[in-house]
């Protein structure tokens, strides 16, 4: 009975402190799993968002409607872009047009996305320099000025306080706050409208669809975390893009420069002749019918009662060429309308379907702001700010990237 009493009486306090080390031990676990389990998810976010740029940044460089341009927001939750969208619209990321993963914030929810207006793919390249943006980062020519383009979208950073100019916004949501009520998901994204995922600070809605997105700390009222994808960051991908496009592709040479170089082209001209002797920059007349025949153009339209006798003609815009559709004009009877000179009138039926890199290249500016220099007998340099090509009739343009060095 000693022996368990003297082992009882030693028991209980040696229970109690291995009890309270446990406790301490839970504890210290607990907030820790806690820590990691709020650092994984914030790295899944920055994981997801930066995935989504990414793709936005790949995408733009290859759209055909002006290199830089941005696809709509999924506004019906289906994953997929809409082909046209208002300005201002805030929607969800195309992450099926984009052709990536589904990417989900560190809370599971889909990313938002918002562009500036004047970016959308929709817009056709012949209202650049126009009613629209031309889709140009760098700083004009003297002789054709337009605004170098840097977004219309401002990110706010509320802990900061300063803003930045961006093209697009992608957004990761977080978990629903108080007031918000998400519903259940139909096509692979959580329900609701972008109230139910958005919020505001420092007097500016998130959900409202811009021009304005503000970014910051979380808590209570706020959660949401904004990556800004800036034109520097669009441009450096889709400036590549514009050197192959002005060089040209195929072997033998189909198209650009090294078609209007070779013995296909009529006439040919030579290297040395499309340099800027002042400025150095590259200098080329895109309504020069040789040089609208080294870039793809519209196919003839299909003839019928009403196109009768359609055809692909030239419309001059500002210096620049645009492809329309021409028809001959009809009058109420169906029958074509003679002019006085005895030939039937012709009118502009409408803008030819699809985009043609003769006309964005012009209308963005693109060729009076990337720096000429030939090389004989058949080839040339071309640079943009970060990148330089070089090629022939025979070689396809070797792309290098050129860093910026600092201004001595
Ligand atoms: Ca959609
Ligand atoms: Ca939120």
């Amino acid at each position: 009975m000693k022996e368990v009493k003297g082992s009882r009486g030693f028991a209980l306090p040696t229970l109690l402190i291995l009890l309270s080390a446990i406790a301490a031990f839970v504890a210290v676990k607990t907030l820790r799993t806690f820590g990691g389990f709020e650092l994984r998810a914030s790295m899944q976010t920055d994981k997801a968002l930066q995935l989504a740029r990414d793709a936005l940044i790949a995408h733009a460089a290859w759209e055909d409607s002006s290199p830089g341009s941005l696809l709509c927001p999924d506004l019906n939750n289906d994953g997929a872009a809409e082909g046209t969208c208002a300005a201002n619209v805030i929607g969800r990321l195309p992450w099926r047009t984009l052709g990536i993963s589904q990417p989900l914030d560190g809370s599971g929810e889909c990313l938002w996305y918002a562009l500036s207006p004047g970016a959308r793919s929709q817009l056709a390249p012949s209202l650049r320099g126009q009613s629209q943006p031309v889709l140009n980062p760098e700083p004009p020519a003297a002789d054709h000025p337009y605004t170098p383009f840097t977004g219309e979208l401002t990110l706010r950073d509320s802990t900061t306080r300063l803003g930045q100019k961006v093209v697009a916004v992608i957004i990761s949501p977080g978990r629903a706050l108080s007031g918000q009520a998400r519903t259940a998901p139909t096509s692979g994204c959580n329900g609701g409208d972008a109230s139910a995922y958005l919020e505001s600070r420092d007097g500016i809605n998130n959900a409202a669809g811009g021009p304005n997105f503000v970014t910051g700390s979380a808590d209570t009222a706020f959660n949401d975390r904004i990556m800004g994808l800036t034109s520097d960051q669009l441009f450096a991908a889709a400036k590549a893009r514009v050197l192959i496009e002005l060089a040209g592709r195929g072997i033998p040479a189909k198209t650009g420069l090294r078609f209007l170089f070779g013995p296909s082209s009529i006439p040919s001209m030579s290297p040395s002749e499309l340099q800027d002797p002042l400025s150095g920059y590259l200098k080329i007349d895109f309504l020069n019918p040789a040089v609208l025949r080294a870039f793809p153009a519209p196919p003839t339209p299909k003839a019928d009662e009403k196109n009768v006798d359609p055809a692909i003609e030239v419309q001059e815009i500002d210096g620049c060429p645009h492809y329309v559709v021409t028809r001959v004009k009809l009058d109420v009877y169906g029958q074509p309308v003679i002019g006085t000179d005895g030939l039937p009138v012709r009118e502009v039926r409408g803008s030819a379907d699809g985009n043609y890199a003769v006309e964005w290249l012009c209308f963005n500016r693109w060729a009076e702001r990337t720096q000429y220099t030939p090389i004989d007998p058949d080839g040339a340099r071309l640079n943009l700010t970060g990148w330089q090509t070089e090629f022939s009739i025979a070689s396809p343009p070797r792309l290098v990237r050129t860093p910026i060095t600092p201004s001595p």
